[in-house]
């Protein structure tokens, strides 16, 4: 008998053995829990918080959808970050590759023009961090985001520089959910929600600082500030 059969054959006979096991506690747990044969959820994702450091947290489930076509799926196998324009080394980041980055975690409230808010633990990278990745040129004052669905917004680059803007893929400790724009969404801070981009695919470095997103062509402030006016 060769080794490799030796090894073939001893696995096999571990594989029973594992499968005997395997059998035995599952008929003992349905002793235990009558109900274990019904379909479970079960969470590989930790569950959402609800408190972080004694604040209260609105929930997941309490964004309105109201994207300009829905919620987009996004296939992470094809999916890349384009991080472009007035940059000396455009780059392309695979999902894993955005997370490869050093991710920070903060409490911030999103509020939409049309009169709700949520406030939530966002975790992300720092836009920053990708922009100074691909070096952004010395004429560059203006970050354009893009979406999936087409939808656009953009910022000064010095307020994404100096707030630590959150690109963020988790909220509440749960991976972002596809309608909250999995896997990106923008964590805007003191801007209103139509600045929140979600299922982000492209940022762009420009020197176009009266560039308009899709919400900011048709009326709403350029600017976003909460703070400010919301149209004009
Ligand atoms: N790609 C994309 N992002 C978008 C929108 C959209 O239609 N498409 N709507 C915006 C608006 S108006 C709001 S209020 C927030 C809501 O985001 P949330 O559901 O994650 O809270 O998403 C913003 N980002
Ligand atoms: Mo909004």
């Amino acid at each position: 008998m060769s080794i490799n059969t030796g090894l073939k054959q001893s696995r096999a006979a571990l594989r029973c053995g594992c499968e005997k096991h395997i059998l035995v506690f599952f008929l003992l747990s349905c002793l235990i829990f009558p109900g274990c044969t019904s379909q479970q959820v079960i969470s590989i994702n930790g569950t959402e918080i609800k408190e972080y450091q004694g604040e209260k947290l609105g929930s997941v489930a309490d964004f309105r959808e109201n994207s300009i076509k829905g919620p987009q799926y996004i296939d992470l196998s094809t999916y890349r970050l384009e991080v472009s324009g007035l940059v000396d080394s455009p780059k392309q980041y695979t999902y894993d590759n955005v997370l490869g980055h050093q991710r920070y975690s903060k409490v911030i409230q999103l509020n939409c023009v049309e009169g709700w808010s949520v406030n939530a633990l966002w975790e992300g990278i720092l836009v920053r961090d990708l922009i100074d990745e691909a070096g952004a040129k010395p004429q560059a004052n203006t970050v354009i985001f893009y979406a999936y669905d087409g939808y656009t917004t953009s910022f000064p680059l010095q307020y994404v520089r100096d707030k630590n803007i959150l690109l963020a893929y988790k909220i509440n400790n749960v991976t972002l959910p596809i309608r909250n724009g999995y896997p990106f969404e923008l964590a805007a801070e003191d801007k209103w929600g139509y600045k929140w981009i979600r299922w982000v695919t492209k940022i762009e470095l420009s020197d176009n600082s009266n560039y308009q997103g899709y919400w900011e062509s048709r009326g709403y402030n350029n600017n976003g500030d909460q703070s400010g006016p919301m149209f004009g």
